[in-house]
């Protein structure tokens, strides 16, 4: 796997790892009884947490990893490092999750695709819809952003570089409705898949949210059983933002997965621990950058492996 995070030419140049290790942990012995490494442990919190893995899933985190010292399982720094990684992995939903695209069987999949403004939503969708287009999947995007002009060009833009079918609407059109004819157009054109993007004016305004339930009631009413997946666009960059965020969508519609956007611009890549695990909802893809090849299906085991040992 690419270097999903940067390392900035400062102290989180270190990999989490390298300054685990600094942390006390040269003691291995100590390790085995667990009365000894409760300072370690507090450290370890502390690095979690500047990673931005959150207070709850640092704590969580530290935890299983001093139940695995006490009952003598962490010997060395190896099986420090594995018990910790696993812990990750876990987190990120490894053992659980189903990260692929959930495709409908005998319709047009339908992607609902949700978040704040500059999230990343609409380069997602471009980059989205490329990855379908190469995988031989023939998708279309539906403009169901219509608050702003410009965002109604920029997902034209990128149908264009991608190859992708394009619906939109003059920009005041009712979004729901644009989502709709997406969805006809697909139908009439043997589309596979369809991509519909939508606007994010702050997630604290019910307006918003109150869109958002119209867009998925009229997207399920035309399609039995979609939307087939809900994905809510996260910006990395934000930090612990990202959570409130994703409660306060996912009090509006059912949301089936996350995309965290904006990789490249944070060394701090445990926000996608942190809300993995309080949301309980799927990883599906990362994106590290504005270009088309800049998205990575989500691999929970890899994640964790460049995550802890960079
Ligand atoms: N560095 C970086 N920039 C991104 C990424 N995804 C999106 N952007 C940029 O973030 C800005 C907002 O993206 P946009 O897709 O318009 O967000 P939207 O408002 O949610 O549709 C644009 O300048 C994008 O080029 C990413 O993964 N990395
Ligand atoms: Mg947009």
């Amino acid at each position: 796997m690419t270097r999903i995070l940067r390392r900035p030419d400062d102290v989180a140049a270190r990999s989490l790892w390298q300054r685990i290790k600094d942390i006390a942990l040269t003691d291995v012995t100590a390790l085995a009884r667990a009365g000894h490494i409760q300072g370690s442990l507090e450290k370890l919190e502390q690095l979690l947490i500047e990673a931005d893995f959150g207070v709850a899933t640092s704590m969580r985190l530290v935890e299983s990893v001093e139940r695995e010292a006490t009952r003598g399982a962490i010997r060395t720094q190896e099986e420090f490092l594995a018990s910790l990684e696993e812990g990750v992995a876990r987190s990120l939903g490894a053992d659980t999750d189903d990260s692929s695209v959930n495709f409908a069987a005998d319709s047009p999949t339908v992607i609902l695709v949700i978040g704040v403004n500059g999230a990343g939503k609409t380069t997602f969708i471009g980059k989205l819809a490329a990855l379908m287009q190469v995988r031989g999947r023939r998708a279309l995007v539906g403009a169901a952003d219509t608050f702003r002009a410009g965002a109604i060009d920029q997902l034209r833009r990128w149908a264009e570089r991608s190859g992708a079918d394009f619906v939109g609407a003059p920009a005041g059109t009712d979004p729901a409705s644009v989502a709709f004819n997406a969805i006809d157009a697909a139908v009439t054109r043997g589309a596979d898949v369809v991509i519909i993007d939508t606007a994010g004016r702050l997630h604290t305004s019910s307006g918003l949210m109150d869109e958002l339930r119209k867009i998925h009631r009229v997207i399920e009413r035309r399609v039995p059983g979609a939307p087939h997946e809900t994905l809510l666009v996260l910006d990395a960059t934000i930090g612990q933002n990202a959570i409130a965020q994703a409660r306060t969508f996912g009090e509006a519609v059912p949301i089936t997965g996350l995309v965290i956007t904006k990789l490249d611009g944070t060394a701090k890549g445990g926000i996608v621990v942190a809300v993995r695990d309080e949301m309980k909802i799927p990883v599906k893809f990362i994106c590290t950058g504005e270009t088309m090849a800049d998205i990575e299906p989500f691999n929970a085991v890899a994640f964790a492996r460049e995550l802890v040992e960079g």
